[in-house]
């Protein structure tokens, strides 16, 4: 990763977490750039007082904020929450996502319908016109093939996705598999997520469209940030 794009994931994440007050119940998202907010809200806790409570949408979340010492509470607690923080893949002009990268979605998108606010930190090389990247889906193995068949009669490619040492397929933390989607260019990505959410067995694609009314994007650059 480049030197910018670090400091443009940091910038936009150390802004976001400036963002969390006092008595916040705060949605922690997947990835690199919501690790920055989570390593400054780790430091506001120590150093401020700043008293919160993150509800984590992945293992991998909730091990690092455990480590940073970000105490943690669950949907159970707290079905509705102030704040929700987290990354995309890509955010186009309408506030459309594409997510799930980190095969994280399903909990993403829990996580952020139950937030009055839901900000969404990416460095600036995530912003789009139009929504194109490749999109993933969360899945019940025994509905692989129809989800596979749904894909390309839409016009897609559906690939199961592998671990990093390809002798499988990537096992989510609901014990589901991943599938990544690739539409090329993505003209309606709202009727494509609804055909994509309603097929069974699929518990999650990475399209999402339906939070705008509560969504702030920062777009972190090299030297500091934009807010959308
Ligand atoms: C998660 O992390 C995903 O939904 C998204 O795919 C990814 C963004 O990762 P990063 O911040 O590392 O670029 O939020």
């Amino acid at each position: 990763m480049s030197e910018n794009i670090v400091n443009s994931k940091k910038n936009a994440g150390n802004y976001a977490a400036d963002l969390v007050i006092d008595g916040n119940i705060v949605g922690l998202g997947t990835g690199s750039t919501v690790l920055y907010t989570m390593e400054r809200l780790s430091y506001r806790i120590k150093e401020e007082g700043l008293m919160i409570k993150g509800v984590p949408t992945s293992y991998q979340t909730a091990v690092r904020a455990r480590n940073l010492g970000i105490p943690l509470t669950t949907l159970d607690d707290f079905p509705k929450i102030d704040i929700a923080i987290d990354g995309a893949d890509e955010v186009d002009s309408d506030f459309n996502l594409i997510k799930g990268r980190g095969a994280a979605q399903t909990r993403e998108r829990c996580v952020a319908a139950a937030a009055k606010q839901f900000i969404v930190v990416v460095d600036e090389s995530k912003l789009t016109k139009k929504l194109s990247a490749v999109v993933p889906v969360e899945v019940i193995p025994f509905a692989l093939a129809v989800l596979c068949d749904k894909v390309k009669s839409l016009g897609g490619n559906a690939i199961v996705r592998e671990g990093v040492k390809k002798d499988g397929p990537v096992i989510t933390d609901n014990g589901q598999i991943e599938v990544d989607c690739d539409f090329g260019e993505i003209d309606n990505p709202e009727s494509l997520e609804t055909e994509l959410n309603n097929i069974p067995g699929v518990l999650s694609c990475g399209i999402f469209t339906e939070f705008k009314e509560k969504t702030v994007v920062i777009a972190g650059n090299a030297t500091g940030i934009e807010i959308l």
